[in-house]
């Protein structure tokens, strides 16, 4: 099972922006279910009733009973009814505002800022310094710090996406030509898979991506890994390189290199991602060869093109990638 295939979490939250849903969930969740129950027994209750009575009474006086009167008490049940639901209706409503506004902002500032912006069909992350100037580029695969609040600016390339992480908050859209602000937390160390949320084409179901929780060391040890530019190649690389130059830097970014291309992920730390292709594959040599080769068959309708390479070729291209650490 790659991780792209584990569910979706929905009711185990691990987050502030997040565990305010869930609990109002399964709240209003409840709630709806005990009005269920309490009607159909009620239901059922007067239907055995009016069986039983109809026995021996006349059809006149079985009209007569009912109707409610204040003599046998059914006005005094229509006035209990109405108003516990008015009064379960307007706590959930008050409920519900207030899990709003809770989740609303953070209770601290964020001080890590993280621009996702989302394409058919992967995910660009850019991560921003205070100026708003980019300290890093990846895809696919945010990390946060733990226990910190995170700010999200997510915009899209081209049509409307939605950034969803169930574990950690809720669902924000990325519209073209603006951008949603969010923000999630990660109350425990781990890995917690993302999903768009709008369909958005072919491959909208392949559109996954996740957010590792890091403790404060790992995060920044993670942080400062990513900003390097890539390491030159080896001798034994030279050629895959030059390979990739000409094939792929059209689209992909290596920092470092004279690659960059904008048009897909960027590449300078592949290796240090855990999936490709926004969750499809798991990455290590052998995907890479099989998503080099057969893009269009692995992703169809994927905006990577097929690129026609000798198996030579390939074998050198992925030696290269495996080079970027
Ligand atoms: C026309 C532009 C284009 C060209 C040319 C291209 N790619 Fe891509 N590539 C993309 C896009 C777009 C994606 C994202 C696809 C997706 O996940 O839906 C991608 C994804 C990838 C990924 C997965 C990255 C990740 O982190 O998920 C790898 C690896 C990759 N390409 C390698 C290559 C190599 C090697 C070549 C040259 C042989 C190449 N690409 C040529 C556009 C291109
Ligand atoms: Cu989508």
């Amino acid at each position: 099972m790659t991780e792209s295939a584990a569910p979706l979490a929905y009711f185990h939250t691990a987050g502030p922006a997040a565990d305010p849903i869930t609990r109002l969930g399964w709240g209003l969740g409840i709630v709806s279910i005990a009005v269920v129950v309490i009607i159909a027994v009620l239901l059922l209750l007067a239907i055995f009733r009016k069986r039983h009575r109809s026995d021996g009474a006349s059809e006149r006086a079985d009209e007569h009973a009912m109707a409610p009167s204040h003599k046998n008490a059914g006005l005094s049940w229509i006035a209990v009814g109405t108003g516990v639901s008015t009064l379960v209706l307007f706590g959930c409503a008050v409920w519900t505002l207030v899990t709003l506004s809770t989740i609303a902002a953070p209770r601290t500032a964020p001080r890590v800022v993280i621009e996702v912006q989302a394409y058919q069909f992967w995910w660009r992350v850019r991560y921003l310094d205070v100026s708003g100037t980019v300290l890093l580029t990846t895809a696919n695969e945010i990390h946060i710090p733990v226990g910190q609040p995170v700010r999200f600016r997510l915009s899209s390339g081209d049509v409307i996406h939605s950034f969803w992480v169930p574990a950690l908050g809720g669902k924000m859209d990325a519209i073209p030509g603006q951008t949603n602000v969010t923000w999630l937390q990660g109350s425990q160390v781990g890995r917690y898979r993302g999903q768009c949320s709008e369909y958005c084409g072919l491959q909208h179901a392949h559109m996954a991506f996740f957010v590792d929780v890091d403790s404060a060391a790992d995060f920044e040890h993670w942080v400062d890994t990513q900003r390097r530019p890539a390491s030159l190649p080896a001798q034994q690389d030279l050629a895959g390189a030059r390979i990739f130059m000409n094939s792929c830097a059209g689209c992909h970014a290596v920092q470092g290199t004279e690659a960059h291309g904008a048009v897909g992920p960027d590449l300078t730390h592949l290796m240090t991602r855990k999936t490709i292709a926004a969750g499809v594959l798991p990455n290590g040599p052998s995907f890479l060869k099989q998503w080099i080769a057969s893009t269009q068959t692995v992703k169809p309708g994927s905006e990577m093109p097929v690129v026609r390479l000798s198996a030579s070729e390939l074998n050198a291209i992925v030696g290269y990638l495996a080079t970027l650490r």
